[in-house]
């Protein structure tokens, strides 16, 4: 109920924020994009957690205010990095029971025809839920997504306990690898860690999508990550979630 009234307030008066980390593309060495993580700095309570926050807001009926607003701002910032030069795609991250509603394709149409950002700067972030309840309509609204160009990914791959059989009638463009998975790598001989990122690898590029390591830690764990593959990266060693003056200057730094 409290938490309820302060985040009213706070999507009233534009108090929560965005924070962007950046995204490595290990071809390329250097940052190709990035993901937006939404950040709540409350009066009283300090740093609210977004895996606490997002779903009370969600469960107050509050999910398509939120989402409609970390669009907005989303679009903005492209539009700013745009305006210096810069083209950087951003991944959004979308709740699965907003998406299989069909209400997020309508959000992601409206925040791009009312910005006039290139669809193609924006990515959107699913989990394995979304596999969850209403898979046709999942699929409906993934088509109707790729239908305004938009990209997608498959969140925390690996670890939603779903059927590897929706992959083959869901399609996405990304495949992000649960850092669970990234965590245990070690250089050296296969420990299951690795056997698990080369058989994503090899699934992943089977189906024509790309595959991201998240939460790499250490400069060991993304040399496995180099060797085995793995198109690109994320995680503290690569950049914690920044400002987006911060995101920029690292998208220009030169490999
Ligand atoms: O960035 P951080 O580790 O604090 O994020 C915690 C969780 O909150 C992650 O699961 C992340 O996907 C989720 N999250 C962050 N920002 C958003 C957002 O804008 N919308 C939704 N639905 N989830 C978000
Ligand atoms: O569920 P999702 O993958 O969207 O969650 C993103 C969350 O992961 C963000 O809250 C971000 O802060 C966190 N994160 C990003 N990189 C790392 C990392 O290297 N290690 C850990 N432990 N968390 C990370
Ligand atoms: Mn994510
Ligand atoms: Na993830």
């Amino acid at each position: 109920r409290m938490l309820e009234d302060d985040l009213r307030s706070a999507l009233e008066r534009n108090q929560l924020y965005l924070a962007y980390q950046p995204k490595y593309g290990l071809l390329a060495d250097r940052v190709v994009g990035c993901e937006a993580l939404l950040r709540w700095d409350h009066a009283v309570h300090g740093s609210m957690n977004p895996a606490r926050f997002v779903p009370a807001a969600e469960e107050a009926g509050f999910a398509p205010l939120l989402t409609r607003n970390v669009l907005g701002m989303v679009c903005t910032q492209i539009r700013a990095w745009m305006a210096e030069g810069l083209e950087i795609r951003v991944a959004v991250n979308i709740s699965a029971t907003l998406f299989a509603s069909g209400q997020a394709v309508q959000l992601v149409r409206e925040a791009l025809a009312s910005s006039g950002v290139p669809p193609r700067l924006l990515q959107i972030e699913l989990t394995e839920q979304v596999f969850i309840g209403n898979p046709a309509a999942a699929r409906d609204a993934l088509q109707a997504l790729h239908e305004l160009g938009v990209t997608t990914a498959l969140d925390d791959f690996g670890t939603g306990y779903s059927s590897l059989g929706y992959l083959q009638h869901l399609a996405f463009d990304v495949l992000k690898v649960d850092r669970t998975f990234v965590q245990d790598l070690s250089r050296g001989d296969g420990n299951n860690s690795s056997w698990i990122i080369e058989t994503i690898l090899r699934l992943a590029h089977g189906l024509g999508a790309e595959v991201v390591a998240e939460g790499v830690e250490t400069p060991e764990q993304l040399a496995v990550l180099r060797d085995l593959g793995c198109d690109a990266a994320q995680g503290f060693l690569l950049g914690r979630p920044m400002t987006a003056a911060a995101l920029a200057a690292a998208f220009r730094a030169a490999p």
